[in-house]
């Protein structure tokens, strides 16, 4: 067992459609366990800090007032090899070629909308983990 947590995020996209719910069982179904949640309205400056590696990057400006633009949920979420097993939930980036069975697959939109409104954020790595946890949840 290698018992871990990541950092899940609810985007806009996801609280604005109500899908939180189905995310969030999506995630226990699965056998995690919620451990802290939170819907909060972020500040550029934290969302600034979340997204630092993306600065500079054509998508940044744009995904940044995406993430604006609504409350989101952050959730920090336990489970054994969580990190990988929630991206692997979550599917790819690109809803539109996430695969059939991932939140991003089943319930992203692909019609006429960016590619950030892709409902969710999972932590890529343990220190991507334990650096965007301190973040939301300091
Ligand atoms: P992920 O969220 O799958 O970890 P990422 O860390 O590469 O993806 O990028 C962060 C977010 O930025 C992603 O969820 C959506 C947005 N994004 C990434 N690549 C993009 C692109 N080429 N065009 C528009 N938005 C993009
Ligand atoms: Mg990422």
């Amino acid at each position: 067992m290698a018992i871990e947590e990541t950092l899940v995020l609810v985007k806009p996209d996801g609280v604005a459609r109500g899908l939180t719910g189905a995310i969030l069982s999506r995630i226990e179904a699965k056998g995690y366990t919620l451990v802290d949640l939170k819907l909060v309205e972020p500040s550029r400056d934290v969302l600034a800090r979340h997204y630092a590696e993306h600065e500079g990057k054509p998508f940044y400006e744009p995904l940044l007032e995406f993430m604006l633009s609504g409350p989101v949920v952050a959730v920090r979420v336990a489970g054994d090899r969580v990190i990988e097993g929630f991206r692997s939930l979550a599917g790819t980036t690109d809803p539109t070629t996430a695969a059939p069975g991932t939140i991003r697959g089943d319930l992203g939109r692909d019609w006429g909308v960016a590619v950030q409104q892709n409902l969710v954020h999972g932590s890529d790595s343990t220190e991507s983990a334990a650096r965007e946890l301190g973040i939301w949840f300091s």
